[in-house]
């Protein structure tokens, strides 16, 4: 029995917010796991500090599954983002300990190395295509093999996925929602002119992928899939608003391009049909929002018996204690297709130390035993919380939309 003696949240905001739960045992063994909910940070603080670390002193580091359950099955209340990020961070922090305790770097106690390294995917933006062009030939001078192209859309001030800063891409803006506006006409008319210009520049070598963020309807979605086709995209990320899977099937009945979704799901359950009736092929949950590694385990092994491969969401809102679990578990599974990876920038880099590495193109875990992240909490100190929203989308008539 390895007695969890302490647990403590952490709140820092090295240029962003984060959240980091630190459990400690008797035996002095620690280990860390991320609890960040873009926008939403404050109500995972809380539902760790009052409902879930008075429940885990005292209980066994070692009984992972368990503990898994112990909150999911006794909370009563299943699933939903605040309740799962909060046991994504204790079934993080809970794999780091077995871990140290091994000896092993986390991948080991996973089954071992399935590959030699980890196809990551960056982001690249522009105000307009000319822009994201040169920005795509930055991320492949940089060694990458896979990069997602955005673009700002003619007539429309702002849109998704369009930063100033180009390398460190953070859609939380301001301390209350700033607002975009939105045409779906515009924005169908537009993107594919934008692949276009990409092949023609870079050929077909490099991956290129894109993501719509939730903002068509079935038929459009089939539309842009469609016209995208001779493009060849790795993948078209979240087209459409996924409450139901049942509009992949129309979706799916008129393209070949490949779809992508989940980034937003918590739980099995939100991608089962998808899964089960191979609607999609890449599934995007991640291990600070769908419940750590335990669950996302479950996920991709269900996923694999349907063909349907891994495409974690990798955004800056994921700490690098997410990153570190997650380049361990892309290793370890017989699954994974691609993971992304938004950098974060060196002030982040230095509260969290970690020991993935990236080179042309891959991310490779370190070879300490854990996860490979821990938290510098002297310096995470001095950066307090400072409230900070993703924005909010209208129609150019002011009717409130999906961002
Ligand atoms: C992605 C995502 C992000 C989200 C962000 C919200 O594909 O990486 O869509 O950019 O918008 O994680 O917090
Ligand atoms: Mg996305």
């Amino acid at each position: 029995m390895l007695k969890i003696k302490e647990a403590k949240v952490i709140v820092t905001c090295p240029g962003r917010n984060f959240v980091t739960l630190k459990i400690l045992t008797e035996d002095g063994v620690y280990g860390i796991g991320d609890a960040t909910l873009n926008g939403r940070e404050l109500a995972v603080v809380s539902y760790l500090s009052e409902h879930v670390i008075p429940c885990l002193i005292g209980r066994d580091a070692h009984q992972i599954e368990d503990t898994w359950q112990y909150f999911y099955r006794g909370a009563y209340w299943r699933k939903g983002p605040v309740t799962m990020s909060a046991i994504a961070a204790v079934d993080m922090a809970l794999w780091d300990i077995k871990a140290k305790v091994a000896n092993l770097p986390l991948y080991q106690l996973l089954g071992g190395k399935s590959r030699n390294g980890v196809m990551v995917y960056g982001h690249a933006n522009g105000r307009d295509i000319s822009e994201t062009q040169e920005q795509v030939a930055k991320y492949i001078d940089m060694g990458y093999l896979a990069i997602r192209a955005q673009t700002g859309i003619p007539g429309l001030d702002s849109t998704y996925g369009v930063s100033n800063d180009k390398m460190f891409y953070e859609p939380a803006d301001a301390d209350l929602p700033s607002e975009n506006t939105w045409s779906t006409e515009k924005y169908l008319d537009h993107i594919p002119q934008l692949f276009e210009r990409l092949r023609i520049s870079f050929g077909f070598d490099v991956h290129l992928l894109h993501d719509v963020h939730h903002r068509l309807t079935p038929i459009e979605a089939a539309r842009l899939g469609k016209a995208l086709e001779e493009f060849r995209l790795f993948w078209l990320e979240d087209t459409v608003p996924a409450e139901n899977q049942e509009s992949f099937r129309l979706i799916r009945q008129h393209t070949v391009t490949p779809l992508a979704v989940g980034e937003i799901f918590n739980t099995i359950w939100d991608a089962k049909d998808l899964i089960q009736e191979q609607l999609i092929d890449y599934i995007r949950t991640t291990v600070m929002h769908a419940g750590g590694l335990t669950h996302l385990r479950r996920i991709a092994d269900f996923a694999a018996l349907y063909n349907v491969r891994t495409g974690c969401h990798g955004p800056t809102d994921a700490s690098p204690v997410s990153f570190g679990t997650l380049v361990h578990f892309d290793t370890a599974i017989p699954n994974f297709g691609i993971q992304e990876y938004m950098r974060h920038t060196p002030e982040i880099d230095e509260v969290f130390p970690h020991n993935y590495t990236f080179s042309e193109g891959y991310l490779q875990p370190g070879e300490t035993p854990g996860h490979g992240v821990d938290i510098n909490e002297t310096l995470a100190e001095k950066f307090p919380y400072q409230r900070s929203y993703l924005p909010i989308n209208r129609l150019q008539d002011g009717t409130m939309f999906n961002w």
